[in-house]
């Protein structure tokens, strides 16, 4: 065998593998542990994608090398298959769901294989099997008991093509993530989850993990933690008087606010527009404005650019409670009903939207802080100099964040406000009136209210149906299942109803993770010796695009089942990084629509997975978007081409030892490759490779060993190639395996050093020179120097003190 044939060896290594299930982690390990995670793809029709070999990869050469460290590693893979398209596919084809599923989890899974990535494929799963989603269900029920999944009518975002409900986040620019169909708003009874209970930990907590900090600060801006007050404004509407509580982050500012204004959607509007006992004077010109901004997204009631409107509510009017003035009320679209309390007391002279707003409407401004640095151009919207508080004349003089703290004290001792966190977070809307998902596991009775399926009964599987749209009026196709959907209730026994709603395609993941260090258990989503074997995962690669949703979601899941006592730790994952997206040729994204999406397979069959792999690494920084050249993928296979021969002919003729240089270069090579995967630099690490390899092209003599060391650095990069030579050298057992070099700086051979210069003893200059240079060569380079005449001048040299490798002095 003399030609490099991927096709070949690439097959021969991954029966290897698997054979000897090289890469399954053990339960009971005596090793340190070591849980590297990748996202799990959902299998679409269109089989996998470039982008995820560049993660996968990437992950691989991790969990490779801590292989080689002495880790037990688990590597898991699966699929995270409920979802839209084979929803939407089954509409159009009427093919089951389940089937697409399979077909395509076969696809995805051999693609995989091909590639040589290192999964313990002993612990597949799949969200779609039973036996997972079960668990999933048996999850959502503790979510139940302990008060964190409720029902609740809330206005969600509806797709009226696709007739979904859809998340906040599969809203674009106010149209449907999937079809892009104008978004409407619509009231409906929803499952929810309670996830800002957890907010204020999810936030913090984000200081106790390794996150790249741009993950961090993403999150930390989902989440969206304010730290302000809650204020009491009484409202006077004729005899009534009512109480408006609103939110700030500047409740130094009080004695600026010169208006309230209400969210559209506050109850306070809607009582005041159908209650009989007051009736405010233009309850029609109201009732108009609000049908008007009830379509309009929270960005276009929000942003900068668009311009703010409200409308008066004439005949009440509200107090400043610090002022004791009376203050108009108004509706106004820039108020979002669903942060803080929906209402704002208004500063104008100290906020941007009040101050556009009070400009159009003619309303006052009154300036309560003065920039301490210069002229005071309103709107002023940074932290100052408080004036003109006489209410709290003490407070006039102080910087704003100390009055702040004082202001909310006074508030608190008069009854009339106190500090309060807000969140931008909202909870999750967990039901969606779909087929494909788990199916939420409680039954409804007549008598009992909402009833938990009991374990036992567990899984509640989706029955077969003959048509997947939903109803017209918008519910699950499972609605129309009466044989699926009438049973008797699991405590009083009388006719009931099963709930038709399935979880969202989030459910699965949010604690898929946990699955994997006990798949097959049928007593517990995982065992607690199991998840203490493995738990927290040590390293988390995926996609941007999970940082808010996901990454948030599971996090909660976790913590959650932390606190109930079931996983070991509170967060589940201890590190996370992100990889750059790759982009089609001409860098824009890759998009089936636009045809330019790159398939692996016929790669692998050109060049072998082992040049796709190093191509990936290769391409560019792991962390920033790349351009795909399928053109450029010929450089690593020549790269490759040049190993396999240079391994043939030390196979025949090896040297006992290798060039000094050679021995020095090894070293530094161990350490770069070594220092660059840990940070993810891999296309310095493939760089330092490819040097290393030219080198050796240049050598006079080379060892056996020192080019096994070689290939021991390349082979999480290209593991089949390396394994192949490994062998043919006489390497024992597997390169998977063989200890992780280390290295040795001692043999790293120093080419240049620095030589001081001194004249009469005193220090010049320092000299780059070779190492062990005669005295009569660092002479010359000496008097070569502009300055040598300078320091010598006129005097005659009496003496050159020269210690070799160390200085030259020349005594005058
Ligand atoms: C008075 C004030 C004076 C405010 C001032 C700001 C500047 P963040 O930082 O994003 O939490 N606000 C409160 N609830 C709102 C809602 N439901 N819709 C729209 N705006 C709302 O923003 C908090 C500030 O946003 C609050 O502080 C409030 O305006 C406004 F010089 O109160 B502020
Ligand atoms: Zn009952």
């Amino acid at each position: 065998m003399n030609q490099y044939d991927p096709k070949s060896i690439e097959k021969k290594w991954q029966n290897k593998w698997q054979e000897t299930k090289a890469f399954e982690a053990i339960n009971d390990s005596s090793k340190p542990k070591y849980y590297a995670l990748v996202e799990f793809p959902y299998p679409s029709g269109d089989g996998l994608h470039v982008g995820h070999v560049r993660g996968y990869t990437a992950m691989d050469i991790i969990a490779r090398k801590r292989r080689a460290e002495g880790f037990n590693v688990l590597y898991p893979m699966g699929w995270d298959a409920f979802g839209l398209p084979a929803e939407n596919y089954a509409i159009k084809t009427g093919t089951a769901p389940s089937i697409t599923t399979r077909e395509n989890i076969e696809v995805y899974k051999k693609q995989i294989i091909s590639l040589g990535l290192s999964f313990d494929w002993s612990r597949e799963i799949n969200t779609t099997d039973p036996e997972y989603y079960k668990w999933t269900q048996w999850l959502f029920l503790q979510f139940l008991k302990h008060d964190l999944a409720y029902k609740a009518k809330v206005v969600i975002n509806w797709c009226p093509k696709d007739k979904i409900g859809l998340a906040n986040e599969e809203v674009v620019a106010g149209c449907c993530e999937r079809c892009g169909t104008a978004v409407e708003k619509k009231e409906k009874e929803q499952w929810m989850l309670a996830i800002t209970k957890y907010a204020d930990k999810l936030d913090k907590d984000l200081d106790t993990v390794d996150y790249l900090p741009q993950i961090k600060l993403q999150q930390k801006n989902w989440i969206g933690r304010s730290e302000g007050a809650e204020i009491i404004f009484k409202v006077l509407a004729g005899s009534l008087e009512l109480e408006a509580v609103v939110f700030t982050t500047r409740p130094e500012t009080i004695f600026g606010a010169t208006y309230i204004a209400l969210a559209p959607e506050h109850k306070m509007v809607s009582k005041f527009l159908d209650g009989d006992e007051y009736k405010i004077e233009n309850i029609e010109e109201v009732q108009t404005y609000i049908h008007d901004v009830r379509n309009r997204t929270d960005i276009e009631r929000t942003s900068e650019g668009k311009e703010k409107t409200g409308v008066e509510l004439k005949g009440i009017v509200a107090i400043n409670p610090a002022t004791q003035k009376k203050i108009p009320v108004f509706v106004a679209d820039y108020v979002l009903p669903h942060y803080g309390t929906g209402v704002i007391m208004a500063v104008p002279a100290h906020d941007e939207r009040d101050f556009e707003f009070a400009k159009k409407y003619n309303l006052l401004i009154k300036q309560v802080v003065e920039n301490p640095n210069g002229e005071t151009v309103l709107p002023y919207t940074e932290d100052g100099i408080i004036i003109n508080s006489e209410g709290f004349a003490w407070a006039n003089g102080l910087l704003s964040k100390d009055a702040a703290i004082e202001i909310i004290e006074e508030f608190e001792h008069l009854k009339i406000g106190k500090k309060k966190v807000t969140f931008k977070l909202r909870d999750w809307v967990f039901s969606r009136q779909r087929y494909w998902g788990e199916p939420i596991p409680v039954i409804h009775c007549q008598k009992c209210g909402i009833v938990p399926v009991p374990e036992k009964d567990l899984p509640v599987t989706l029955p077969i149906v003959d048509h997947y749209l939903p109803t017209d009026n918008g519910e699950s196709p499972l609605s129309e299942i009466d044989s699926w959907v009438n049973v008797p209730c699991p405590s009083c026994n009388e006719p009931a109803k099963r709930e038709t709603d399935v979880m969202p395609n989030w459910a699965g993941s949010s604690w898929y993770f946990l699955r994997y260090c006990d798949p097959q258990n049928d007593e517990a989503f995982a065992s607690k010796e199991a998840l203490a074997q493995h738990m927290p995962v040590n390293w988390y690669n995926g996609g941007m695009e999970h940082t808010t949703l996901h990454l948030l979601y599971s996090r909660f899941w976790n913590k959650f089942l932390f606190d109930i006592g079931l996983v070991p730790t509170s967060e589940p994952y201890t590190k996370r990084t992100s990889h750059g997206l790759i982009l089609a040729e001409g860098g824009e994204k890759m998009s089936k629509s636009k045809g330019n999406v790159v398939n692996p397979d016929s790669l692998v069959k050109l060049y072998g997975a082992d040049t796709l792999r190093v191509y990936e690494m290769f391409m560019g920084p792991f962390d920033q978007p790349v351009a795909w050249s399928t053109e450029s993928l010929i450089g690593p296979r020549r790269f490759l081409d040049r190993i396999w021969r240079a391994a043939q002919k030390i196979r025949l003729e090896s040297d006992k030892t290798s060039d000094p240089e050679i021995v020095s270069l090894l070293q530094k090579t161990i350490q770069k490759v070594s220092d660059d995967i840990e940070s993810m630099s891999f296309n310095t690490v493939v760089s330092t490779l490819m040097m290393f390899q030219n080198a050796v092209e240049k050598s006079k003599q080379l060892s056996k060993e020192d080019y096994i060391t070689f290939l021991q650095l390349l082979s999480p990069l290209a593991p089949h190639i390396t394994e192949e030579l490994f062998e043919m050298l006489g390497g024992k057992g597997s390169i998977s395996y063989a200890p992780w070099p280390i290295s040795d700086m001692c043999k790293v051979f120093v080419t240049s050093l620095k030589m001081v210069v001194q004249v009469n003893g005193k220090t010049r200059t320092v000299l780059d020179i070779a190492v062990d240079e005669e005295e009569s060569a660092v002479l010359a380079l000496v008097r070569a120097l502009p300055e040598t005449t300078k320091w010598l001048g006129d005097s005659e040299i009496k003496k050159v003190i020269f210690v070799k490798n160390k200085l030259i002095n020349f005594v005058l």
